[in-house]
């Protein structure tokens, strides 16, 4: 049942001409992905597990639709859009190239709802990607 279910998916996706981001390692660890117009971002974060008031990174693993422009760079910021106020640090994101970078220095230093985004930028455009987690 399983493999047929995932032939059925990837079957899906080959047909949209869409790109699936990986990651090389990381068993264990919760991959969460973004389908936006021109990218399929993956990302998790480390550690899997976030700590109101500890820093984390986030690991993305970022890849071009088809007719995409190969991207440029990233950036990766959060917020409480309910509290209207970002992160108390700002983060540095490093790429290791084919698609991967690595976002340091996140901090949510309170509970509540806090928004990633995600903003790629290629051929002088940007895309936003956004997604929320709920912190207690
Ligand atoms: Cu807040």
């Amino acid at each position: 049942m399983r493999s047929i279910l995932f032939t059925l998916l990837l079957g899906g996706a080959m047909a949209a001409g869409a790109c699936t981001p990986e990651f090389a390692t990381g068993k264990g660890t919760r991959v969460h992905t973004i389908d936006s117009k021109k990218y399929v971002l993956a990302y998790r974060t480390q550690p899997e597990k976030i700590i109101i008031g500890q820093h984390f990174a986030v690991e993305l693993a970022l890849c071009a639709k088809e007719n995409a422009a190969t991207p440029d760079s990233v950036r990766v910021d959060a917020h409480m859009p309910e509290h209207r106020h970002g992160m108390n640090y700002k983060t540095a994101v490093t790429s290791s190239g084919a698609g991967k970078y690595r976002a340091e220095g996140l901090m949510f230093h309170m509970p509540g709802r806090w928004e990633y985004i995600f903003e790629v930028r290629a051929s002088g455009a940007t895309e936003r990607m956004t997604t929320s987690v709920v912190l207690q």
